[in-house]
């Protein structure tokens, strides 16, 4: 398939290492996927759902042990350990070859190593980065099928070029004790074992496009976030083109996938999806900052994706799509998760994420409630399968944005909207985001944590130097996008939402976009801008009162000074490489609460 002799040395090189039965190059061809599918249903590896109901699309369960981005095993191997930084882990790279290596020599014996050619980006285009992955597992090539873009051209492209990523990945023996999850970004390779799981072992995404990509960003003076990219369609035709960074699990693909409330559809309001989860950013055409999505398709968080919380993600599971981890009906060979719609399916072929007999309300033996699906189950989708993706999503250039967001999941704190004060300040708001942890990461669920622009598990140096480049960014371009905080996830004193949230986002959006164009003013606080009550639009809003928005968009004084007082003690993990502009944007804002 190529002549590269680096390519070749690479995949010569771990062909001794793991010593598999077989070498396959994936060329993508619709011949290979429909072999490999049905050597993966032979094995039991995948379960074709039906196909009337569900076209091309399978089943697949991960181990129970494996389910989810293992933090703690993911490690940042830089030559240097000062460029690792305070918020990675760490392992010096021939420690790590040498641990790896032995960890997987041989894994491969009886099976077949897969070799994909890979493109993040369109291929060709002035974004585009190119890997090869190795792996084991046909779960993880059908799924690079859909998540990346997959193609010998990307030899074509590469021509005798040593400038890809390696990604080498094996399930070993999905031991959980032994399971690394490796980066090398100055070696361009990503090395991943024992592990099957999405986060963990595709390895086109977090791993590539996420932590060497931002540092190969850093280098190249680019970026690379973990950003959804929506476009807002006005009434008068002009799409303006906003990213928000948020958390894993914290609803960036509903966000990306927004569907307007009836007062703003009716006026002609579209939003149209570029990416739900990561973008590569670069200066670009008018002096002002592009933005691209690397992926192909969507890995999305299966339970509570419904017709009503985002219609346009459900549609997109409805044909060629993987789903992981989530109830089988293997009576009429489809799927089920929690919220997806009432009720569960019934019988004696409804299997839960593990592949017990299961029925809704069925509880362990201590009498708690057994969840059908995974909390972190999963779903597949090629992008192009969205109603609302973009005409734009294949636009070699990007698109030019006009609003950064940035939000946590926080039930108290952050108002529902605030603007920053200028580029400086917005970097700042990113650098102090926190949140609540979700079930995409193994770990506690629900507990704050500093999470700065939701790049915490996923730059891959230095996060005082990840400020820094951010700082300099900014001084690349003279239109620069305007910089906002959103919180949707504010409580009551009972627990409950307060925002409606979903597709009464655009509300919110709405208000963004018209600071940008310069059409409202707001209200200076100790925090940056905030809208006026009445500038958010509440029209049509049944169950929803100026008082409740008003509860949502106060700044209490006291709540802030202990922030800051967090704010204080996280940035000392920084130490000299923490950029001044920030230290000084701290003692603005204690400044500002005295
Ligand atoms: C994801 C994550 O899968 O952030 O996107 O965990
Ligand atoms: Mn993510």
């Amino acid at each position: 398939m190529t002549t590269n002799k680096h390519v070749l040395e690479f995949v010569e090189k771990y062909t001794k290492h793991f010593q598999p039965d077989n070498v396959v190059w994936i060329d993508a061809s619709e011949e290979q996927k429909e072999e490999l599918t049905n050597q993966a249903v032979a094995t039991g590896e995948v379960i074709k759902l039906d196909s009337k109901l569900l076209p091309g699309c399978l089943y697949h369960r991960t181990h129970p042990n494996d389910v989810a981005r293992v933090e703690h095993r993911t490690f940042i191997c830089s030559r240097d350990k000062e460029n690792c930084g305070p918020t990675n882990n760490w392992m010096a790279p021939s420690e790590a070859y040498k641990l790896l290596d032995e960890i997987s020599y041989g894994a491969m014996k009886g099976r077949t190593m897969y070799v994909i050619p890979f493109s993040m980006g369109k291929i060709g285009s002035p974004f585009a980065k190119y890997g090869i992955e190795l792996t084991d597992s046909i779960y993880v090539v059908l799924n690079m099928m859909i998540m990346t873009r997959v193609s010998p051209k990307v030899f074509d492209e590469l021509g005798d070029s040593d400038d890809f990523v390696r990604g080498i990945h094996s399930k070993v023996e999905l031991d959980e004790e032994k399971r690394y999850i490796c980066q090398f970004p100055e070696d361009n390779v990503i090395y991943s074992i024992n592990s099957g799981y999405g986060g963990n072992v595709l390895l086109g995404k977090k791993c590539f496009a996420l932590r060497i990509a931002s540092y190969q960003g850093w280098k190249e003076g680019w970026m690379a976030e973990h950003m959804l990219i929506l476009g807002i369609e006005k009434p008068n035709g002009e799409i303006r083109y906003v990213t928000g960074a948020f958390p894993s699990a914290c609803g960036k693909t509903n966000l990306a996938m927004l569907i307007p409330p009836k007062v703003y559809t009716e006026k002609g309001y579209k939003v149209w999806t570029v990416g739900d989860d990561i973008a590569w950013i670069r200066k670009g055409k008018d002096s002002m900052l592009y933005a691209v999505n690397p992926e192909n398709g969507f890995f999305g968080v299966a339970p509570g994706t419904n017709m009503k919380s985002n219609p346009n993600a459900l549609i997109s599971t409805q044909k060629g799509t993987i789903f992981t981890n989530v109830v089988l009906d293997a009576k009429t060979n489809t799927v089920w998760w929690e919220g997806i719609k009432e009720p569960a399916p019934t019988g004696d072929k409804v299997f839960d994420w593990k592949g017990n007999p299961w029925f809704e309300g069925k509880t362990d033996e201590k009498g708690n409630v057994i969840k059908g699906a995974h909390p972190n189950s999963r779903f597949t989708s090629p992008a192009i399968n969205c109603p609302s993706i973009s005409s734009e999503f294949e636009n070699p250039s990007g698109v030019p944005i006009s609003a950064i967001i940035f939000g946590g999941r926080r039930a108290k704190a952050a108002p529902l909207v605030y603007q920053s004060r200028d580029w400086e300040h917005g970097v700042f708001v990113g650098s102090i985001m926190a949140s609540e942890t979700t079930a995409a990461a193994a770990g506690k669920v629900g507990v704050v944590r500093h999470d700065p622009m939701a790049m915490l598990p996923f730059c891959g140096y230095h996060m005082g130097d990840y400020f820094k480049h951010w700082l300099d960014m900014g001084k690349t371009v003279e239109n620069k996008p305007l910089i906002f905080n959103v919180n949707w996830f504010r409580t009551d004193d009972e627990g409950n939402f307060i925002w409606p949230g979903f597709g009464d986002n655009m509300r919110v959006l709405d208000w963004i976009i018209r600071r940008c164009e310069g059409e409202v003013d707001a209200v200076e606080t100790p925090i940056g801008f905030l809208p006026k009550p009445e500038d958010i639009n509440l029209e049509g809003l049944e169950d929803f009162t100026i008082d409740q928005l008003k509860t949502i968009l106060d700044v209490d004084k006291d709540t802030w000074i202990k922030e800051a007082e967090n704010i204080t003690e996280f940035y000392t993990k920084f130490g000299d490489k923490l950029p001044n502009e920030l230290v000084k944007q701290l003692e603005i804002l204690k400044e500002n609460l005295k």
